[in-house]
């Protein structure tokens, strides 16, 4: 079970993170940017637009999971949802998204009655996923893909 003060912290990587990217993006001329950052992993284009869509799925199921009582929260295939023509825009558009997305997924999370963090969605795939289970994968989803724009060298 989290504590307060970890949950805390979690909601705040959430708050900041469309800083730290944009932060991390900052580093890379555009001519990187379609660039695998490691052979076979995905460009950079493709993980800022990834990142608006998983986190508006994100957010969708958070809000869904508050809402209803145990709502389904559906899978879906992240690498043919990255294959679509609408990953080959400029970052902006996404950008523009997570900037407006993650102060309202902070809003809602900081707002969260305690209890309701052991609240539960069925995840078709995983099973039971509280909302606690699904601050720390969030909040980790980002980080985890920071680090991954990291291992390319902007000097490259
Ligand atoms: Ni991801």
């Amino acid at each position: 079970m989290t504590t307060p003060s970890e949950c805390g912290a979690l909601i705040k990587q959430i708050k900041n993170f469309p800083a730290e990217l944009e932060a991390l993006l900052a580093k890379y001329p555009e001519s990187h940017y379609d660039q695998p950052v490691q052979p076979g992993e995905w460009t950079i284009r493709q993980i800022v637009h990834h990142l608006a869509e998983a986190h508006m799925n994100g957010f969708i199921r958070m809000k869904l999971v508050l809402a209803e009582n145990k709502p389904i929260l559906k899978p879906y295939d992240q690498d043919v949802w990255a294959a679509q023509a609408d990953m080959k825009l400029p970052l902006e558009p996404s950008l523009q998204i997570l900037r407006g997305l993650h102060i309202r997924w902070a809003e809602l999370l900081e707002n969260v009655t305690a209890s309701y963090w052991e609240r539960g969605g069925i995840h078709l795939e995983n099973g039971l996923v509280t909302l606690d289970q699904l601050l720390h994968i969030y909040a980790g989803h980002g980080q985890a893909h920071l680090d991954q724009i990291r291992k390319l060298s902007p000097n490259e």
